[in-house]
């Protein structure tokens, strides 16, 4: 369950969040699958609560496993699985099975769906409240057997050691391992007991025929661990990948100048970091952009030359199974994607000539640099650090190999420096600043003489890169 089965030649997984089944098989087909990315994550797709004021939070308070929700039905997802593989897209489900949906008598669920809380009961599942832990509250952090058995933020808690309940979660997700999906994001996987996740993913179908035969799902596993609680993600990786939040954290703290770019030299399990093959990596997540794990220091879309260099490094290092938060614009945490006033129905994205997003939409993963750095990490796959360079302080660059070369100038002035690029003697395109586009670079040309040298010039606060693809 630790490889995400990206086709050759790609690499990335993009968190498409909250948007519509349709809009992400145009934008596999359109985009993801041109420029190289490796995959897609979908917001969960099973009917959940209608909350007041249409949240983007209330896709993760479940009313039943029937494919219906504002991102489209059961069709239009087979549809967009089927075409994003076609075009060389994996597709990752954002599975929600620790809890339902919270309430305060009936509720009602994007599919027309009901559920009866507090008496915890879901018919369309059907679930009871025999099939839920007694009602309690996470309060105590350092309490294992508190944080799976009681109820994170007040969502009843579903008991995975029950037969029913995992033959409920286990007929869902092979349901959509048979749609064609290639693994599963698993929310809130701290708050579930690793031997009952264990029994649910050992009973998971094998990978369908867009995959080689005997392939399992990728699983990558939720669980907040800054360190400091009872709860350890170690505790997951013999089951899957989890997601490394310290990475976030740490990568946010150095691109923000709270501790200098050398210390990166070093970058990986020597920071406490999960081992590279265990670990699903993000500058920022849905929850963290919103002040979640990580709290203030996380960078996103709000910072943009911060970020850029940020999700530039995580690219450019081989560290991990990069993805790409690909937000909406909000100015308060719990906005909801953006939708027509009176139908409530999300908006699709509008793709402007220039390849960015409007309607709302930040598309962060159409940015020049970003896509720029999913070609160099494609370029350089399995080329190791070489070549490290830093001025002691918040300049450095390395070489992947002689393939890649990248440099980072977290200074407050611009750098002008003679480097040795590993690269061969030619023009290369920087692809942060542009691309190569026929002969031609849009952005700024790179020339490296004989000796592999080149004399660089970076901006203050940006980040160049450069690598054999690319070369002109
Ligand atoms: C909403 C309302 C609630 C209401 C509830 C039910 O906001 O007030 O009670 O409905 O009516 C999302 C939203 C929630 C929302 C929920 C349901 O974020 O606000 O509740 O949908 O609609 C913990 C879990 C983690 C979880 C995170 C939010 O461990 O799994 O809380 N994330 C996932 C999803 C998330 C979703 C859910 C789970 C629920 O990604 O979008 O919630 O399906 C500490 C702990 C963490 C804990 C955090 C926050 O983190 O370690 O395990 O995450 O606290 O509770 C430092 C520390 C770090 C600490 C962090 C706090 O960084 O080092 O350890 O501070 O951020």
């Amino acid at each position: 369950q630790h490889n995400p089965h990206f086709f050759p030649n790609r690499t990335g997984i993009v968190h498409l969040f909250e948007w519509k089944f349709k809009d992400i098989a145009r934008e596999c087909e359109t985009y993801l699958s041109p420029n190289g990315f490796g995959g897609v994550q979908v917001s969960p797709i099973n009917e959940n609560a209608i909350v007041f004021k249409r949240p983007w939070f209330e896709r993760y308070q479940p009313i039943s496993y029937r494919i219906i929700t504002r991102s489209g039905d059961e069709n239009d997802f087979r549809n967009m699985v089927t075409k994003c593989n076609t075009v060389g897209v994996r597709v990752y489900v954002d599975i929600v099975v620790n809890h339902m949906a919270a309430g305060n008598g009936q509720v009602n669920g994007t599919g027309g769906g009901t559920a009866f809380i507090p008496d915890k009961s879901y018919p369309n599942v059907p679930y009871n409240e025999t099939h839920f832990h007694e009602t309690c509250a996470i309060n105590d952090y350092n309490n294992a057997v508190e944080v799976r058995n009681c109820e994170l933020v007040g969502l009843p808690d579903l008991d995975q050691s029950l037969e029913y309940v995992r033959a409920r979660i286990v007929n869902f997700m092979n349901k959509l391992i048979d749609f064609g999906v290639a693994g599963f994001r698993m929310d809130a996987a701290k708050h579930m007991w690793p031997n009952d996740l264990s029994v649910i993913y050992n009973r998971l179908n094998n990978l369908s025929n867009y995959f080689a035969t005997g392939s399992r799902p990728f699983i990558y596993q939720e669980v907040i661990d800054l360190g400091g609680e009872a709860v350890k993600k170690t505790e997951y990786i013999s089951l899957g990948a989890v997601t490394e939040f310290k990475f976030s954290l740490e990568i946010s703290r150095a691109f923000r100048g709270h501790n200098e770019l050398k210390w990166l030299k070093s970058w990986g399990v020597k920071w406490g970091l999960l081992p590279s093959k265990y670990s699903l990596v993000f500058v920022d997540n849905h929850d963290n952009q919103r002040n979640g794990a990580g709290g203030s220091e996380i960078l996103t879309y709000k910072f943009p030359k911060m970020y850029v260099m940020a999700v530039a490094f995580m690219l450019a290092h081989p560290y991990g199974t990069p993805r790409i938060m690909s937000s909406f614009f909000f100015d308060f945490i719990d906005q909801g994607p953006p939708a027509n006033v009176s139908t409530e129905e999300i908006i699709s994205p509008k793709i402007l000539s220039n390849g960015t997003c409007t309607n709302g939409w930040v598309c962060e993963h159409r940015w020049t640099e970003i896509v720029g750095m999913i070609g160099f990490r494609n370029r350089v796959r399995g080329e190791a650090i070489a070549n490290w360079w830093d001025n002691d302080n918040n300049a450095i660059a390395f070489c992947r190999g002689n393939k890649g070369f990248v440099v980072f100038n977290n200074e407050p002035d611009d750098l002008q420096l003679t480097f040795n690029t590993c690269l061969s003697r030619g023009n290369y395109c920087d692809v942060i600043s542009g691309r190569k586009s026929g002969n031609i670079c849009t952005g700024q040309q790179i020339s490296v003489n004989e000796k592999g040298k080149s004399v660089i010039r970076i901006k203050a606060q940006s980040v160049v890169a450069v690598h054999s693809g690319a070369k002109i």
